[in-house]
């Protein structure tokens, strides 16, 4: 069964451009209740210990170097099936692929400065909220 639970962050792009409210907006209007919520800036051993998985890829050093680069907004999203229909409503990595409407669509400079984060499965979901969340903090 699909899991409730997914995670997000509005990444330093978005948030310099101003657009965590209207990001906010596009997460509550696609049914999705915030459940856990903080807005702080990673150090760049905290963003290279999220993407471990993505250590091997040319771009990591660049994504932690970008992720660590300002403030970020991250948040545990919870609805039914929350990890495939938010990965519909963020749309493509490339936004110059992503579907009309979604947050990337509308909010992302590029490929790399892609406005937002989402999970991409549950297990996943359920790790990265547990890397920024504790039980006290979730609701
Ligand atoms: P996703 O965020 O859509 O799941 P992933 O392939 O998991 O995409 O990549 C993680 C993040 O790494 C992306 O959101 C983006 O910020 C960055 N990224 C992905 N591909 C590239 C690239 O080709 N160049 C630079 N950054 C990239
Ligand atoms: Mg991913």
């Amino acid at each position: 069964m699909a899991g409730t639970v997914t995670f997000t962050m509005i990444k330093p792009d978005a948030v310099e451009a101003n657009n965590i409210g209207p990001i906010l907006a596009k997460i509550n209007e696609g049914g999705f209740r915030i459940v856990a919520m903080k807005y702080m800036q990673l150090t760049k051993e905290q963003a290279g210990l999220f993407y471990e998985i993505h250590k091997e890829r040319p771009f990591f050093g660049e994504l932690v170097d970008y992720m660590s680069s300002g403030p970020i907004v991250a948040a545990v999203l919870s609805k039914e099936n929350a990890v495939t229909d938010y990965r519909n409503l963020i749309g493509a990595t490339d936004p110059t692929k992503a579907a009309e409407g979604t947050i990337r669509k509308l909010f992302a400079k590029s490929i790399a400065a892609n406005a937002v984060h989402g999970s991409d499965s549950d297990e996943n979901a359920a790790n990265e909220a547990n890397f920024f969340f504790s039980r006290l903090e979730r609701f």
